[in-house]
């Protein structure tokens, strides 16, 4: 196996692992501090990228003790203007992003640039201070290495230049809530409880209904499965409108409304047998499982 003999064994070389180059901001890694403790200081083996993601609970740009890894959460790899690679973070907070994924670049001057979306965490969440205290490096294993870009977004940029180093990027953010989100609710929370609802009239597969017709709809759910699809549906939209995570399933809702543009609206029949459900039965169980607690947001219970 071949290692960097300056990284001690470990696969990331800390000295040569990030470049957040923001313009005329470049800064050059050097040794660990001692007595700080990361969560990650190293990637493991053809894992050119990864990191921590956490709640930076006070908001200083520190991982704390007792500060929670978030999860489910999406990182986005940019070459320029291309998506070239996703990566989710696992239950610890945690993500990674293989040699494969991200190429060794060649060209000089290039970058990856990693990209986390705040505006789909909970509501208020906000980018944590990036390098930690004072814009230096001294904190590296343990800061946010993200900045924030004004618009919701935080950003690092990475440049790949072999298969052998891990670079590790941390992002934090701070939520005015701590980790408390209010949970999402099922189709029989949605349908029961109409004070709740955040909006008084929702847009599904291009069209609108009123809370009231929604609320029917909700409660005449039977053979046809655009009544199923439109039983999980508008429960993940509302659930994500009253601010609980949405990375796990914001690509699903669009999905989920493109088939409801296609096969729909609610109550055009479509059968359990038909080919449109082999479309539309993993988006429903996706949605499902969601509304009941069981992806990146808890149930509201
Ligand atoms: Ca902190
Ligand atoms: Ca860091």
């Amino acid at each position: 196996m071949n290692r960097k003999p300056e990284s001690g064994g470990a696969l990331c070389g800390r000295s040569s692992r990030v470049l957040l180059s923001s313009v005329a901001f470049a800064l050059a890694f050097g040794a660990m501090s001692a007595g700080t403790v990361s969560a990650q200081t190293s990637c493991g083996e053809g894992l050119v990228a990864c990191g921590f993601v956490w709640n930076d609970m006070n908001d200083n740009g520190l991982q704390d003790a007792g500060e929670p890894g978030l999860a489910d959460i999406t990182v986005s790899a940019y070459r320029g203007s291309d998506l070239v690679a996703l990566a989710t973070t696992d239950s610890g907070g945690l993500y990674s992003f293989t040699s494969k994924q991200l190429p060794p670049l060649t060209q000089p001057g290039d970058f990856y640039q990693l990209v986390i979306d705040a505006t789909v965490m909970a509501t208020g969440t906000q980018v944590s201070p990036s390098d930690a205290p004072n814009h230096s490096n001294v904190n590296d294993a343990i800061d946010s290495d993200g900045i924030d870009s004004g618009t919701g977004l935080s950003q690092a940029f990475v440049t790949v230049l072999d298969v052998f180093t891990g670079h590790v990027v941390d992002f934090g953010f701070f939520t005015p809530q701590g980790v408390k989100y209010p949970g999402t609710g099922t189709p029989g929370y949605w349908k029961n409880h109409p004070l709740a609802w955040p909006v008084s009239s929702i847009k599904v597969g291009g069209i609108w209904y009123t809370e009231q017709k929604a609320i029917e709809w909700l409660g005449n759910v039977g053979k046809d499965k655009t009544t199923t699809m439109f039983s999980s549906l508008v429960p993940a939209m509302l659930n994500v409108m009253i601010g609980n995570p949405s990375s796990c399933i914001a690509s699903t809702i669009d999905a989920a409304n493109a088939w409801m543009a296609t096969y729909g609206p609610v109550g055009s029949n479509v059968a359990a047998s038909s080919p449109a459900w082999v479309i539309g039965e993993p988006l429903h169980q996706q949605m499902d499982a969601y509304n009941n607690g069981l992806l990146c947001a808890p149930h509201r219970n």
